[in-house]
């Protein structure tokens, strides 16, 4: 075995990638990302030992965790660096301390030609025992996904250093002898933090650009060239249709950037004109036909195709070899989009692939807006069920089931959605209930926080004890580690029940699937027909 990474829904054969990632990544990147990992659990012991976690330490945190989340950065030269320098800081603090712990992750200080073979010492699989492995993973990509929320919001200048705190104690008690049940403590914590950090999230996307509207997007394309934002970050967005108004160059988001449509403060733009394509795993065929330069601004980035490769840029903590990386921002200041402006200024017009409009813009104020219309219909009884189906997409060919679902269920039924799972039915005609779409989506994948909060607010007006008394039903499509924290956050908020596809992650070890199935009655996804029955069953 030359590598081993199992932390998506694609691992191979459902139970790890072991010679080279089903998403692309080598297995160098691999092992360099697991040697990152095992150096910010020392950077995070060090850290947590000296009972102060500043921001810095706390976003520098996020920011290499979410380096390492799938599809987000194959450029080994970006993880070489974010290992030294979670070197350097784990051993700043440590010299502070003055600090004689022997941990592995703390005092290992190889250089750079030693990286690739100690990561091979230290990955998944150095941990024999398989309910440790699994708990410890479970929680480490919980906080992969939480750093992502964390470090979007940071950049929008919203900070809590309480998550940071939890989020360095969290990760070195990774290294700790825990007892069981002190590492399934550890795993719904990181569910409440999730919560905590999605609501950060929403509150610095809501207070900047205001809160999501009702709004149709356009899916055709226009006569002058483009340029296609995918990824999720917000304010790579807004520096964008600033630097490009005016330029004859119209701006199109990719999969999981869509919802900025909906945000007020991007409505003003006129040339930013529609959505290009579908989720992530499309996107080999749907950036060489869009023509023009594509931003990726986070995950999801799959193995570049030559006939993009000289018109695709990263940013952030997104990474991949041979790819233009624009650099960060200075403080106030904007990133320098100018380059790619200056490309789109020469390449032809997007292709046309699909024409229409999709709706999309339900994040909660909008919900609670609609909140007397919504609960009439559910006492009138034209509304029976909701189903949440938020997530992300995938590759896999039973993902075919979240489109069969979504048209099987009852015309009485509303489906909640976020994230890039929306792709497999946000194009389907489902009309609407008495003027309700029968699909509301409510952003991003972070943005399942409007679902979880309508789903409170439901119960208050309601006048129910238990958010399980709702007639909501949970049918989640995963794929990376974000779906891992916006399921860890759904369990912290009690939520019974959730249905799990298209297969259970294979980090589930059999003692730690059955904790869950015990407490929580998570299932995986059965039959189409099986789960329309049981879901409008309330089951
Ligand atoms: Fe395999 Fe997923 Fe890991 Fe990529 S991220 S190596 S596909 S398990
Ligand atoms: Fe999608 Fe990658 Fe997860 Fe943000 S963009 S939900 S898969």
């Amino acid at each position: 075995m030359s590598m081993f990474c199992f932390q998506c829904q694609e691992a191979a054969k459902g139970s790890g990638c072991t010679v080279a990632g089903v998403c692309g990544k080598k297995e160098d990147t691999a092992k360099l990302q697991d040697l990152l990992v095992h150096i910010l659990k020392g950077l995070a012991l060090a850290a947590d030992a000296s009972g102060n976690v500043d921001k810095q330490t706390g976003l520098f945190l996020a920011q290499a965790l979410f380096a390492t989340i799938t599809n987000a950065n194959f450029d080994n030269a970006a993880i070489t660096a974010l290992i030294k320098q979670a070197m350097q800081r784990r051993d700043a603090i440590r010299a502070q301390l003055n600090c004689s712990c022997d941990d592995d992750c703390l005092v290992w200080s190889g250089d750079e030609s030693e990286f690739v073979a100690k990561g091979g010492e230290v990955g998944v699989l150095s941990q024999p025992n398989e309910d440790v492995r699994s708990l410890r993973e479970l929680l480490v990509y919980g906080l992969k996904g939480l750093a992502a929320y964390v470090d979007h919001a940071a950049i929008l200048g919203f900070e809590k250093e309480e998550i940071y705190t939890f989020m360095v104690s969290a990760l070195a008690s990774t290294v700790k002898e825990l007892s069981v049940d002190d590492m399934i403590a550890q795993v719904l914590k990181c569910g409440e933090f999730g919560v905590t950090g999605m609501a950060l999230l929403d509150e610095a996307n809501t207070t900047t650009y205001g809160n999501p509207e009702i709004t149709k997007v356009n899916i055709g394309v226009g006569t002058n060239p483009g340029i296609l934002i995918s990824g999720h970050d917000l304010k790579d967005m807004e520096d964008l249709l600033k630097q490009t108004e005016g330029s004859g160059v119209d701006v199109y988001t990719h999969s999981e950037m869509l919802p900025a449509h909906y945000y007020p403060a991007f409505k003003k733009y006129s040339h930013f004109v529609g959505n290009y394509g579908n989720a992530w795993w499309q996107q080999d065929k749907e950036f060489a036909s869009f023509n023009g330069p594509i931003i990726m601004t986070t995950n999801c980035i799959t193995p570049v195709k030559d006939a993009y490769k000289d018109r695709i840029y990263t940013t952030g903590m997104a990474g991949y070899p041979g790819v233009q990386h624009i650099p960060e921002r200075t403080p106030g200041g904007s990133k320098d989009f100018s380059a790619v402006i200056a490309q789109a200024k020469t390449c032809a017009p997007p292709t046309e692939i699909e024409q229409g409009e999709i709706v999309g813009g339900f994040a909660h104020a909008q919900v609670m807006a609609l909140a007397d219309k919504v609960v009439d219909a559910v006492k009138s009884g034209a509304i029976k069920r909701f189903v949440v189906m938020a997530g992300c997409d995938g590759r896999h060919k039973t993902r075919s089931y979240f489109t069969d679902l979504a048209q099987a269920l009852p015309q009485d039924t509303i489906i909640l959605t976020a994230g890039c799972a929306k792709y497999r039915y946000n194009k389907l005609d489902l009309g609407d209930i008495g003027g309700i779409p029968r699909v509301l989506d409510a952003g991003q994948c972070n943005d399942s926080y409007s679902l979880a909060y309508i789903a409170l607010q439901l119960k208050e007006v309601f006048g129910l004890d238990d958010i399980n008394e709702l007639p909501i039903s949970y049918d989640i499509a995963w794929y990376e580690q974000k779906a891992v924290i916006v399921l860890l956050a759904l369990l912290h908020l009690g939520v019974k029940g959730i249905r799990l596809g298209p297969t259970l992650p294979a980090f589930f070890s059999p003692n730690v699937a059955k904790v869950l199935v015990e407490n929580f009655d998570i299932k995986a996804i059965g039959t189409v027909e099986e789960d329309v029955a049981a879901i409008m069953a309330g089951k």
